[in-house]
């Protein structure tokens, strides 16, 4: 196939259809697919009983969360990442979306599920689980992306797959009642000065401050993720979401929620989730995530493996300060860019955008580049730009463009270029 242009192959695409009628393969070889009775025709599936809850086909057994051994010192307050390269569209199966724990993912029963509210409220209150569902409820799809993600990548390229340099985001449809319906229900203290303070049922806690702002614009206490209820692991029965921000914020198996006059500066939003600058000096807060892009495929797990010829190159972007409104890609490093089709023309705010860019690929080696651009005209920046504000010291809050390189086989390289 290695001198295929774009007509030979709609020719070979004209000859495997005239191929099919005659039982043959493009190659003029009959094809045992199209000409032999197969396997499957001789026997019945399985019945409808067989899986009352279907797992995805064996075939597919390889897209599954991953993470990295050397990364946490055990497995209990750590990280696993998101398949991104080999998934499609925009919604996250809840089966393979990341989990973070601080310390484990506990077992929490609807039954056994509270809610209290209390601090500047007029009336402190402890909601069940069913009492939560007798609220009005609506649905947003927001992706939840860890600070964490791509911050092993600051000091140079290091692990070699989207799933991993990428993989700590997820984007699910939920399902829940926004919290300001909680906060006039215990006549909180809405003034703007005012923080709450969230915390999970779980061992961490995980306790963060929110400004009152945010807390009574679009914070959602959701129950169902994708139709379905929150998996145990991203805080079944009730977790709060908060969109465009950071995803330490989104506590799970929420617990309490306190609301107060100044924000409690706990473990989650001191030495952990803030940035070292170039300086040495730590920035005190960063909550919304900024525009940041990444091409799933082809990447590292999900190299070329087709030769030459009609070329998808696909990914997701996204923005905590809400919509993407366009994708550029660079196949040479970012010298020359083209704008990439959106999957869904203006996606949801706060959301994963799937983009597309089709082309003719005829073996040369690229440095393949995507770069986000949202709503409010921001550009996702260069890893250089970045390093001259953040230094190389830093671990959050990563959302520079990312290169992979293209080899003539196909086989795809995390870099960088400079
Ligand atoms: N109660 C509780 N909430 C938590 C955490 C936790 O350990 N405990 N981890 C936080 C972090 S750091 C992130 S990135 C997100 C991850 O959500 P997920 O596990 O559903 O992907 O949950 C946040 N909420
Ligand atoms: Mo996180």
């Amino acid at each position: 196939m290695s001198n295929t242009t774009r007509r030979d192959l709609l020719k070979g695409g004209l000859a495997v259809t005239a191929g099919l009628a005659a039982g043959k393969s493009s190659a003029g070889i009959p094809d045992p697919l199209i000409t032999q009775v197969q396997d499957w025709a001789t026997y019945t599936g399985d019945g409808v009983d067989a899986t009352p809850y279907g797992m995805p086909v064996e075939y597919e057994s390889d897209v599954i969360r991953r993470n990295v051994p050397w990364l946490t010192a055990d497995s209990i307050s750590s990280i696993n990442f998101t398949p991104v390269h080999a998934l499609d569209g925009t919604i996250t199966p809840q089966g393979c979306a990341f989990e973070r724990h601080h310390s484990g993912a506990i077992d929490l029963p609807k039954e056994a599920y509270r809610l209290m509210i209390n601090g500047l409220v007029d009336t402190p209150l402890v909601f069940t689980y069913d009492e939560i569902e007798r609220f009005p409820r609506e649905n947003h799809i927001y992706f939840c992306e860890c600070a964490a993600n791509t911050g092993m990548e600051w000091a140079g390229a290091q692990l070699n797959g989207a799933q991993f340099t990428h993989g700590m985001i997820h984007n699910m449809e939920y399902t829940g009642v926004p919290l300001r319906m909680f906060l006039n229900e215990v006549g909180a203290d809405l003034s703007s000065q005012n923080w709450i303070y969230v915390e999970g049922a779980d061992a961490s806690s995980n306790g963060r401050s929110i400004p009152m702002d945010k807390a009574l614009d679009d914070c959602l206490v959701a129950f169902k993720a994708n139709g379905e209820a929150l998996r145990k692991e991203h805080g079944y029965p009730v977790r709060l979401i908060v969109p465009g921000w950071e995803g330490n914020m989104w506590v799970k198996w929420l617990r309490r929620i306190e609301v107060i006059d100044m924000p409690v500066e706990s473990r989650e939003e001191t030495s952990k989730y803030t940035d070292v600058l170039e300086d040495g000096v730590a920035r005190k807060w960063t909550w919304v995530m900024d525009a940041k892009s990444i091409i799933t495929s082809p990447s590292p797990q999900s190299p070329i493996l087709h030769g030459h010829g009609p070329l998808v190159i696909s990914g997701l972007a996204w923005s905590g300060h809400g919509k993407i409104v366009r994708v550029d890609i660079s196949q040479d490093g970012g010298m020359n860019w083209k704008i990439a089709r959106l999957g869904k023309q203006q996606g949801d705010s706060k959301a994963l955008t799937r983009f597309y860019l089709d082309i003719e690929w005829n073996g040369d080696q690229m440095l393949l580049q995507s770069r986000a651009i949202d709503e409010t005209g921001y550009v996702q920046p260069t890893k250089e730009q970045l390093r001259q504000i953040r230094g190389e010291n830093s671990v959050y809050h990563n959302n520079c463009i990312q290169t992979w390189h293209i080899s003539e086989n196909g086989s795809v390289e995390n870099v960088e270029v400079s």
